[in-house]
């Protein structure tokens, strides 16, 4: 696994983070530094997969990077008839992501498009995955993309959304920052790699607070949703489509 050094020397000026092929040669490791709780999430994916996959359905894994959460799905898949679509608009994520899929061998299909998640159509899907991308979208088209996430889904389905989030209190906004930064320094990021990145992330990564999420989830159409996981300011949930009544 190759070292994030990305953000390591002081650079004269900061760019807008992008996905890049910089970023996609570290980035199990910068991911891994970075963001609490990540192989718990990723492992866990696996887990709601195998109890929430239905018969001849799709997965869907939206800004896939390198093929985490549908690797911890098709470790689980049993049906025969499922299939999986993984989605990442990065040519440098989805050529290495196409590249390490090879690796691993399975009898479900796995296609990795390279797409806005913006244009994808959802449809008869069993489970959606959106690990750490909805916040990388222009707030104003996440409502939309949450809706037709929820009419793709099949009754009973899934949509799994991690994300880092804000909180509307500044004074808990600000302690959980610090916990962060303290858990990436314990990582081995130095103060400047945390500050230059930090502002690089900071026109293009947008978080919502926990409740504008619920609301987003409510408003789509979802009956139920849960965090299931948070680490200081980086959360998990569930959001659940209602089962046809049997
Ligand atoms: C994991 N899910 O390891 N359309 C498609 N892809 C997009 C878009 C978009 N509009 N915007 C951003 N991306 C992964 C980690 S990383 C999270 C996801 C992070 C892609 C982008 O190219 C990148 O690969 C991914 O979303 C976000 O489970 O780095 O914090």
């Amino acid at each position: 696994m190759q070292k994030d050094f990305i953000y390591a020397e002081p650079l004269a000026q900061i760019q807008d983070f992008c996905f890049d092929a910089t970023v996609a040669e570290v980035f199990p490791d910068m991911i891994q530094r970075s963001v609490p709780g990540y192989q718990t999430i990723v492992q866990t994916i696996g887990k709601l997969t195998q109890k929430y996959q239905q018969p001849a359905s799709r997965y869907y894994d939206l800004g896939c990077s390198l093929g985490a959460a549908s690797l911890a799905m098709r470790r689980q898949l049993t049906d025969a008839g499922s299939r999986i679509i993984a989605i990442d608009n990065s040519p440098a994520m989805v050529e290495r992501c196409q590249r390490h899929l090879q690796s691993f061998r399975s009898d479900v299909p796995l296609e990795v498009l390279l797409a806005d998640i913006r244009d994808v159509e959802i449809n008869n899907a069993a489970i959606v995955v959106s690990n750490f991308t909805l916040q990388f979208l222009p707030k104003q088209h996440r409502d939309e993309l949450v809706a037709r996430i929820y009419q793709g889904l099949k009754p009973g389905g899934i949509f799994i959304l991690s994300e880092k989030i804000v909180l509307d209190n500044p004074q808990t906004h600000e302690l959980l920052i610090d916990l962060h930064h303290d858990f990436k320094r314990a990582n081995g990021y130095s103060e400047l790699e945390i500050s230059q990145k930090r502002s690089a992330l900071e026109n293009v990564m947008l978080p919502d607070t926990i409740e504008e999420h619920q609301q987003r989830f409510r408003q789509a159409g979802f009956s139920s949703s849960v965090v299931w996981f948070q680490c200081f300011n980086f959360c998990s949930m569930v959001a659940i489509k209602e089962p046809e009544p049997s």
